[in-house]
């Protein structure tokens, strides 16, 4: 199947110009002017006013994530569905190793959950809950297998937590193996003591949850994970960073030449502590780490994005139903599982408050959401281009269409949205994965089975950037 996109502007990370693109299969073919009186296509799709752009790459979510005894609700057919109506077209999602376990048992279990179920591409990274001589052994084998990347937490403990020693040695064996250590930064032993005190004065709702969270503990979890980074002579990658005592550490490390890297999520950019008050309903935006300040965060966290100081917005979605799972933890803010939907609507959040909000250029919003995400995690320019031979992972994008964001209408599996009544601008028309249009003008085309594990490479981008 031959496919000509016509009369649309390309905007990539580099810039912007007007020209058409051929797709032929699964790639990009040609672009160029007036391909039309040159080529003869299948399917012609007209890109007047509208904006041609790589697919979004959202590299943190978590579908059927275990958590606090129930389980994130999307599967990979429900969240690469909601991810694909909204402009995303490659997730990177987050396999378990269980503590005992062999990562192998883990990643099989992720490549059972998503394999025939994902209806667009999808890779992995491997949560690393136990650090020993065996699993430190796999690591090896996975990068090879194209899982280049682990997380290790500094929180949660007693169940994803990994002390000090853990952490450097994973780092030491990704500085041989050429792999990327992702972080979650909060100091989770010092969390666990405030968050019992507060309890036992009584205070139980979900906006507590935001207290004991100080953000000190993500500003010293972040220092000390860098420095053991730089001490083992490792690239790291911090993921969701919320506030500015972990940007400030961020920034003067990166101001030193340490490669070092961040992400931030749109609930940090979007949403503050206040969402987390109002009684139990506070407990839809309960995510660790949790909504912040407004000010500073927003306004710091946007000049990091200027600035490349944080390189990507992924989601970390991660979906409980207010109804039976959030409800959890009434009573207790500690039950509450931890987790925010988002990937459905990561693409246009950034665009209505980055590019219509003044904050970004339309170039650097397709390069945090898009680009960067390639590069730094191995897929790049399979996935993150508009270039000739790069995967036709295609949307067509309408930069002046409005609309509400909602829980009736989004796609994603719960029953609530953070931003519920939002009237946004922008919206994805035509969405192309692979050159198979999966969404057209609002209308799911695609098929279930169709994504493609994605084998990614080593972390080299993170060693020379
Ligand atoms: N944070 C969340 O909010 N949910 C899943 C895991 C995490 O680190
Ligand atoms: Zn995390
Ligand atoms: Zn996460």
């Amino acid at each position: 199947m031959r496919t000509l996109i016509v009369n649309g502007t390309i905007v990539t990370a580099d810039g912007s110009y007007q020209a058409d693109v051929l797709v032929d299969g699964e790639t990009i073919a040609q672009i160029g002017a007036n391909l039309a009186a040159t080529v003869t296509v299948e399917r012609t799709i007209d890109a007047t006013g509208r904006w041609v752009i790589p697919g979004g790459i959202d590299i943190h979510t978590h579908m059927e994530l275990p958590f606090g005894g129930t389980f994130a609700k999307d599967t990979f057919e429900t969240g690469t569905r909601a991810a694909a109506f909204g402009g995303t077209t490659t997730i990177v999602d987050f396999a378990v190793q269980s503590k005992g376990q062999a990562l192998r048992t883990g990643l099989d279990a992720w490549h059972a959950k998503a394999e025939g179920n994902a209806v667009i591409d999808y890779g992995f990274h491997m949560i690393m809950s136990d650090v020993t001589d065996d699993t430190l052994a796999e690591m090896d084998q996975l990068v090879a297998e194209g899982v280049p990347d682990f997380k290790l937490f500094t929180a949660y403990p007693g169940v994803f937590f990994s002390p000090d020693d853990h952490i450097f040695r994973a780092l030491q064996q990704t500085e041989k193996n050429g792999g990327l250590i992702l972080m979650h930064a909060e100091n989770g032993p010092a969390i666990d003591v405030v968050a019992a005190q507060l309890i036992a004065e009584g205070k139980t709702d979900p906006y507590y949850h935001g207290v004991a969270r100080y953000p000190v503990f993500e500003g010293e979890a972040t220092s000390r994970v860098i420095k053991l980074a730089e001490a083992a002579g490792a690239p790291i990658y911090i993921v969701h960073m919320s506030v500015v005592n972990a940007l400030n550490v961020l920034r003067e490390a990166r101001d030193r030449g340490v490669p070092a890297y961040a992400e931030t999520c749109p609930q940090y950019l979007f949403l503050s502590i206040e969402d987390l008050g109002n009684g139990f309903n506070g407990s839809k935006f309960v995510c660790s780490p949790p909504l912040r300040e407004k000010d500073p965060n927003w306004d710091e966290l946007w000049t990091a994005l200027r600035r490349n100081d944080l390189q990507v917005v992924s989601t970390d979605h991660c979906p409980f139903d207010f109804h039976g799972q959030k409800e959890m933890g009434r009573g207790d803010f500690r039950k509450i599982p931890n987790g925010l939907p988002g990937v459905e609507d990561r693409v246009d959040l950034v665009f209505n408050g980055g590019v219509v909000g003044g904050k970004i250029s339309k170039e650097r919003w397709v390069e945090i959401v898009s680009t960067e995400p390639a590069k730094l995690f191995g897929m790049y320019p399979r996935k993150g281009a508009i270039a000739v031979g790069s995967d036709a992972d295609i949307v067509v994008y309408d930069p002046e269409r409005s609309r509400t964001i909602s829980a009736e209408t989004h796609h994603m599996n719960v029953d609530y949205s953070c931003y519920e009544g939002w009237e946004i601008k922008g919206g994805s028309d035509v969405v192309m994965s692979r050159g198979s249009v999966v969404v057209d003008h609002g209308e799911f085309t695609g098929r279930k089975g169709y994504g493609q594990f994605l084998k990614r490479g080593p972390a080299e981008y993170a060693r020379k950037a």
